[in-house]
């Protein structure tokens, strides 16, 4: 029954430590209590007449196994071992066929999403990272050492060289050419960061690009460097602090000037589109910073960017069985 229809399996990372800020492993859940699972739920039967039992839930808890350290990198060997977990669970559900939706957690959880997914599809990826910062630092260059400022520097093979040796971390290969991957809201970039995107020629269309095209035709241009073939399975990255701190404060490293909900659900609705969305990342909600209101608005920009890459239409969506009742 489940043939030809748009299976989903969500996955919760309740994972905390690619950052300093307690709350943000509380994401996956308050997410999910906000009801994102019957509202996708609801989309896809409204596109087909069997109900249920096309969305599956899955949690993945990280299992520290070591205590392997690296330099400036905060908790190594905690992300090493959640992501590795992570890895395995989304690769067995997108070979399963259902799309993946991974709820964070921090950013650094995209080690494992992204590796996950090339690994299920044998490396015909491409990324869209959108995001206020461009999470391309190495242990050499970051000048926190939180790790989910690193996630784009380990998954790309240009960068491999930049890594040293590391411990609890063989089973994921800088594999990502950086030619597929583009950015979209980028408006915090550090400087050896945007050292990197100007040396390697990266896709990158940050907040001066979103206003001087719009954001329809910067997800066009982005697509179009990344997948000209128009057949690559679809990775989206989505740190929730690429939305305005207006639309989104409950995040911890909010930037202000950012995308509109509007131009996040734009961009969503776009990649849905395509058809090929193979994954989608839901990152860095963090329900302990900001008054109640600040959460709930945050939790809310989340859902609606979720429901749209899912296909929700802002237009209405018709009844399965398309009668008016008389
Ligand atoms: N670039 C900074 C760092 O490496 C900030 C990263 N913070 C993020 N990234 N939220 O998305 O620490
Ligand atoms: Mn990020
Ligand atoms: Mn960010
Ligand atoms: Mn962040």
């Amino acid at each position: 029954t489940w043939k030809g229809e748009t299976k989903i399996g969500v996955v919760g990372v309740p994972f905390d430590k690619g950052q300093p800020r307690i709350g943000v492993a509380n994401g996956p859940n308050a997410i999910r209590k906000a009801g994102l699972v019957d509202k996708l739920r609801n989309i896809l039967n409204s596109r087909s007449k069997h109900q249920g039992g096309r969305l599956r839930e899955h949690h993945v808890r990280a299992q520290q196994r070591n205590r392997k350290k690296v330099p400036n990198m905060r908790e190594y060997a905690h992300v090493a071992c959640c992501n590795c977990e992570l890895s395995k669970k989304v690769e067995q559900i997108i070979r399963e066929g259902q799309i993946c939706l991974t709820l964070g957690g921090d950013h650094s959880i995209g080690i494992g999403t992204v590796d996950g997914h090339i690994k299920a599809k044998n490396k015909d990826v491409c990324i869209l990272w959108i995001d206020a910062h461009a999470d391309l630092n190495t242990n050499k260059t970051s000048t926190t050492g939180n790790v989910h400022g690193m996630p784009m520097a380990l998954l790309a093979s240009e960068l491999a060289d930049y890594w040293p040796y590391l411990p609890g971390m063989d089973w994921q290969q800088p594999v990502v050419s950086i030619r597929n991957v583009a950015y979209i809201g980028l408006r915090s970039v550090d400087s050896y960061e945007r050292l990197v995107i100007d040396k390697l020629g990266i896709t990158a269309f940050g907040m001066g690009e979103v206003e001087d095209y719009g954001i329809s035709t910067v997800v066009n241009m982005a697509l179009e460097k990344i997948d000209p073939e128009r057949e690559r399975s679809i990775h989206v990255s989505f740190d929730i602090d690429a939305l305005d701190a207006l639309e989104a404060p409950s995040t911890g490293t909010c930037v202000r000037g950012g995308l509109t909900l509007r131009e996040g659900v734009h961009a969503m609705e776009m990649v849905h589109r395509t058809g090929r969305l193979g994954a989608l990342d839901l990152v860095e909600v963090n329900p302990s910073i900001g008054t109640e209101q600040d959460v709930k608005r945050t939790i809310e920009a989340a859902i609606h960017v979720i429901q749209a890459a899912f296909g929700h239409s802002r237009k209405g969506l018709s009844p399965g069985n398309p009668t008016l009742p008389v």
